[in-house]
């Protein structure tokens, strides 16, 4: 048990320690070295409120020790690749249904949309498909706000629709995995009706209502909690106030929720990708948050469920009961999980999760989704040395982007003429660094982020909720800044189909509206140009699926403190790749010569001379010597 007199080193000897005082590094932007340095390690817990003059308070050092002594285990060894399984090989292409294809013209896309493209996605070289929440919904927040398990949304289309799907993807021999949203549900699901209606009905303690609310805040902004007068209490919403909340600590409730997985995984479904699912158990009595914590992370309360105390215990039962009878893949979405305890919620014997999505990279340090400013790409590099050498288990999903978050290329150059390379080199480091890829739907035609001038152009929920909130604290014009930079909706325009008006997308005026870009950047344009993005895209899966290496082989970094090179190889006893890149838009000196290798790909049209040009991507096949 660790106490106040427990040093800082302490601290960082203990996984769930670690991954707390480097994220919160990483949130005020000072580099991890501060913390090994030995008068940093050496300093005592009851010293730090003084050391720091107040920045970091009693109460967050106790918050943080009982953090730490709830989570008794210790990640294994061991850095192998670990068993085969197909979604290690598998690249994954995440679908948001709603933008991807709309088949009935009322300009929202559905599950016939997505059929009539699976021609599209077979030939891109995809395996695997995740679908975002397609289930019955009043949409509060697109689908992540479930009113019924077991419907599809009618804008969607029909369970028969579903099957046909499952069925042509099995076909083709791809998978479909869904978005299980099981931390929280619609306020219009039955349950939550019940619950409301009658706190002494068996549904009654499904959701964390209580006399008094407490300080946590909400991730859309605003306080965390809602008043419900038909109880004279007040419930409690971590995203928006139509999503409320499910209390896991009932039995019943979750034996229901994996009835409910079963249901699915009976239809033929393959796996889940589970959002935020490590929020799933909260801390008893739902204390207060800390301020000092608050003021770090931005978010008040947070310590109190990311890492709850029955985290393991319900994801056990989870994978016990409803996914290993049917050898069921899962992905969870887990923000604020670091690389140790990642290896806690995955390494393979813990029989937990398959794979996290851990979001550390998607912003440079000290910078959140909303500022502007280039991402620097060293800092991603910085970012997966330590998940590549040390996976201690973990197999690391490999992504840039998703639908709530901006375009990649955007972040990190938006110069137009920069935007292939670029979108390139993305894709190269994508589908050669070991782990699973998983593509967002347009991240293939190189798409880059919407050039939105007014909030009235925005449909995201959140960023709806953020103006309100912001424009009090900041200023209406400091707001707008932000959430036009960093709104979800960059993500969510409709998919570039052709070039003709609604971009192919549908024929009826789409939700959301998107800017001119897809005049040029679509699927047919790109199909038919060698050069094209698209088709970079189809030959590197294509070159993963020929060269086991890629997925399976040892990986061996080299010039880890070079700045804007990334160099690495892929070994096996068959075959060695080397991946060599440059990550800035400047001209840098190469390491290595191009005797003995055999270009496999790359985004310039000649080999490199003693230099690699701006965002320079290359991927070598080493010659053996007898075939030389
Ligand atoms: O996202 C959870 C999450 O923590 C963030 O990515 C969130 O979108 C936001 O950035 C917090 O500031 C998942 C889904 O991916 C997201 O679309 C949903 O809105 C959210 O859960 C609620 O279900």
């Amino acid at each position: 048990m660790l106490n106040q007199n427990h040093t800082v080193g302490d601290v960082m000897d203990h996984p769930l320690g670690q991954d707390i005082l480097l994220k919160l590094l990483l949130q005020i932007g000072i580099s991890r070295r501060f913390l090994g340095h030995p008068l940093i390690r050496r300093i005592r817990l009851s010293h730090l409120p003084r050391l720091t003059g107040g920045k970091v308070d009693e109460g967050f050092v106790a918050t943080v020790l009982e953090l730490l002594n709830s989570e008794p285990d210790v990640p294994g060894i061991g850095s192998g690749p670990g068993r085969a399984a197909w979604w290690k090989e598998a690249v994954f292409y995440q679908i948001y249904p709603k933008s991807f294809m709309d088949s009935n013209g009322d300009g929202v896309g559905d599950l016939g949309g997505i059929l009539a493209k699976l021609d599209y996605l077979q030939n891109l070289g995809v395996d695997a498909l995740w679908l975002t929440p397609i289930y019955d919904s009043p949409e509060a927040d697109n689908g992540y706000d479930i009113r019924d398990y077991q419907a599809i949304l009618s804008t969607y289309g029909t369970m028969a629709d579903f099957d046909a799907l499952i069925q042509e993807l099995h076909r083709r021999g791809m998978r479909l995995i869904m978005d299980l949203v099981v931390n929280h549900t619609s306020d219009e699901h039955r349950w939550f009706q019940e619950a409301m209606g009658d706190p002494a009905s068996p549904k009654g303690d499904y959701y964390f209502f209580r006399d008094d609310p407490n300080n946590w805040v909400s991730f859309f902004g605003g306080s965390a909690w809602k008043r419900i007068p038909q109880r004279d209490q007040w419930v409690l919403h971590l995203f928006s106030e139509r999503q409320m909340d499910l209390n896991w600590d009932n039995p019943a409730l979750r034996e229901e929720i994996f009835r409910m997985v079963r249901s699915w995984l009976d239809r033929g479904v393959d796996g889940f990708r589970l959002d935020v699912i490590n929020y799933i158990s909260k801390r008893p009595g739902l204390p207060p948050g800390n301020e000092c914590l608050a003021h770090i992370s931005g978010f008040r309360g947070f310590e109190h469920y990311f890492y709850g105390p029955n985290l393991h215990r319900y994801l056990r039962e989870l994978r016990r009961q409803a996914l290993d009878p049917y050898e069921a893949f899962s992905v969870g979405e887990t923000p604020g999980i670091g690389r140790q305890t990642a290896k806690l919620l995955t390494a393979p014997p813990r029989r937990e999760l398959d794979m996290i999505f851990n979001f550390d990279h998607l912003e440079n340090p000290g910078k959140v989704r909303g500022d502007d400013y280039r991402y620097d790409l060293n800092y991603y590099k910085e970012y997966i040395i330590p998940w590549m050498e040390d996976p201690g288990g973990v197999w690391m999903s490999l992504f840039y982007e998703n639908h709530d978050n901006p375009r990649m290329i955007s972040k990190v150059n938006p110069e137009p003429q920069v935007r292939k390379v670029l979108a390139k080199l993305l894709a190269l480091l994508q589908m050669t660094l070991r782990g699973t890829p998983f593509v967002f739907q347009g991240q293939e035609l190189g798409r880059v982020n919407q050039n939105f001038t007014s909030m009235d152009q925005l449909r995201d929920v959140e960023s709806l909720n953020l103006d309100q909130t912001w424009r009090k604290t900041m200023g209406e014009e400091t707001a707008r800044r932000k959430i036009l930079t960093g709104t979800r909706d960059h993500a969510r325009v409709p998919m570039a189909w052709n070039s003709d008006r609604q971009a192919g997308f549908s024929e009826a005026e789409p939700w959301i509206a998107q800017d001119q870009d897809y005049r040029t950047w679509n699927a047919p344009a790109e199909s038919a140009d060698p050069d094209s993005v698209l088709n970079f895209y189809r030959r590197l899966i294509r070159l993963r699926r020929s060269h086991p290496v890629l997925v399976y082989g040892e990986i061996r970094i080299r010039f880890k403190k070079t700045r804007n090179l990334f160099l690495y190889h892929r070994v096996s006893p068959e075959e060695t790749l080397i991946v060599e890149c440059n990550l800035s838009s400047r001209r840098i000196r190469r390491r290595i010569t191009s005797r003995s290798r055999h270009r496999l790909i790359s985004n310039y049209p000649d080999l490199p001379q003693g230099w690699l040009r701006p965002y320079e991507a290359i991927l070598w096949k080493q010659e053996t010597k007898g075939k030389q």
